[in-house]
């Protein structure tokens, strides 16, 4: 299945836009790292994102998280992306009814679905979250992921609520093109979901607040997925980000090239 499949072959056939345009640009960049880039201050955003673009295919963001956020920060992201060639992923976790996540999607401060080209929802308020998502997203060319497993201790997102969230991914394909996950996901031929996978990292297991770390190879190897989304690991306290970004990337890399030459 996918998991023997290189991304580029992956890209040429996926029929979700968004998820074939992400697919190519891991192929041709060669990096599956995705930077969780957490951090309240514009400058702060702006000089890391910058310095670690290079071996970044996604950018992910917590825009509500910066203390002087202003529309020129999103404008020197989307600079960033064009000049190295990387996409952005705003990690809002939408919850609510399909009416109200149209409107945090599209409107207010953020206006996420005009910058965006990736944001993802938990499935608990059920399939009208899609929906509602779809109508804003799906005419930008926008993707969504759903929260299919969260890396964080005692997670709920397991068992059966995992399952009809899989199932709700399935019947809305043509916008939902992954998940959040801590393993692949696809099961028949033809599906193809991208698993974007937090909680990875190479120095230690834990953060004392519930998240848990594994390594790139345990995430691509053994579990089969996509992308390794790597945050403090990268631009923790005392660390080089850029050394730290080369070797994150190396690291996904290499794991991707043992998965798909076994
Ligand atoms: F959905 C999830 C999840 O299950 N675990 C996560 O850690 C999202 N995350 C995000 O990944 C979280 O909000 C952080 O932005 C990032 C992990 O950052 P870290 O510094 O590598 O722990």
């Amino acid at each position: 299945p996918t998991n023997k499949m290189t991304y580029g072959e992956r890209a040429a056939k996926h029929p979700n836009a968004c998820a074939s345009r992400l697919l190519s640009l891991m192929e041709r960049k060669k990096t599956n790292l995705s930077l969780a880039l957490d951090v309240t201050t514009k400058k702060e955003m702006l000089d890391i994102a910058d310095k670690v673009g290079p071996y970044l295919c996604l950018l992910k963001t917590h825009i509500d998280i910066v203390d002087d956020f202003d529309q020129d920060l999103i404008e020197q992201l989307l600079v960033l992306a064009k000049k190295h060639d990387f996409m952005i992923f705003e990690d809002r976790k939408f919850a609510d009814i399909g009416n109200t996540v149209k409107h945090q999607y599209g409107n207010g401060i953020y206006r996420i679905a005009s910058w965006s080209d990736i944001t993802n929802a938990h499935g608990v308020p059920g399939e009208g979250i899609i929906t509602g998502l779809k109508e804003v997203g799906l005419p930008l060319g926008r993707g969504l992921l759903l929260l299919a497993e969260m890396s964080s201790k005692g997670a709920l997102t397991y068992g059966e609520y995992t399952t009809q969230t899989i199932e709700m991914a399935r019947r809305n394909q043509d916008f939902v093109m992954g998940f959040i996950t801590q393993r692949c996901i696809n099961e028949h031929p033809d599906e193809d979901f991208i698993a974007m996978t937090p909680g990875v990292g190479l120095d230690v297991t834990g953060d004392g607040l519930g998240q848990q770390y594994r390594t790139p190879r345990q995430v691509i190897v053994e579990n089969g997925c996509d992308l390794i989304i790597v945050g403090r690991g990268i631009y923790g306290k005392g660390r080089d980000v850029q050394a730290e970004g080369r070797r994150y990337q190396e690291a996904g890399w290499s794991a991707y090239e043992e998965r798909i030459s076994q």
